[in-house]
């Protein structure tokens, strides 16, 4: 006979199809905020999106950006810190269309944001279909604490690489640190390969 009585249910989870979790991952529900420093707050009127380091610079207002073609994407997301979050959805234009407008020979990127975070990114995992510059979560204008107006959407790296507030990105011939790789997260960062910091 149990001695526990339930006097209430606990909240009921949907069970996530393991297949999904990378390894040393849970999957929560929420959504948390992890940001190195303040949110910065830039006004579209004063908001440009910038590919540098192609044969000709080439920038966009905000007006210009949300005239481009945008996708809508439903992924799973993955942070270091190991949360999982699933089939979250945005809207966004694909670094495939942004990069279309420019003539380069770039191998590496280095994301930059507003507030000084960058992060750095194989230009190969930001084509194909993988990367979007982000600016509508759930339905909704991007919030500020994640990134809003725009982001960096690489889901298939960990969050990390996902560029909050970004601005730019800079096209290069070879791999560079970001912030956080300066840190000793790793270069590349596939939540699948446990790729957490230098060396793993
Ligand atoms: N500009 C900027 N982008 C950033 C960060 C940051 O500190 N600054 N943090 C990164 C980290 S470590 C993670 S896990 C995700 C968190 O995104 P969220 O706050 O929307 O959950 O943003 C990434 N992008
Ligand atoms: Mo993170």
């Amino acid at each position: 006979m149990s001695h526990i009585s339930r006097g209430f249910r606990g909240r009921r989870r949907p069970v996530a199809d393991p297949a999904r979790v990378p390894p040393g991952q849970y999957v929560t529900e929420d959504f948390p905020v992890l940001s190195a420093g303040p949110t910065p707050h830039t006004t579209l009127g004063a908001w440009s999106f910038s590919v540098t380091g192609g044969d000709e610079p080439k920038s966009w207002t905000w007006a210009e950006f949300r005239e481009l073609p945008t996708e809508t994407v439903t992924a799973d997301i993955h942070c270091v810190t190991r949360w999982s979050k699933l089939d979250t959805t945005w809207q966004g234009v694909s670094v495939d269309t942004l990069l279309g407008h420019v003539e380069h020979h770039a191998t590496f990127v280095l994301a930059h944001c507003d507030g000084g975070y960058t992060t750095n990114l194989p230009l190969a995992d930001l084509t194909g279909g993988r990367a979007w510059v982000a600016f509508d979560f759930g339905g909704e204008p991007l919030d500020p604490e994640h990134g809003g107006p725009a982001r960096l959407l690489v889901p298939h790296l960990y969050f990390w690489k996902s560029a909050k507030w970004v601005r730019r990105l800079e096209l290069l011939d070879h791999d560079v640190p970001g912030f956080w790789e300066t840190y000793g997260y790793h270069m590349y960062g596939d939540p699948w390969l446990e790729q957490r910091y230098a060396g793993d």
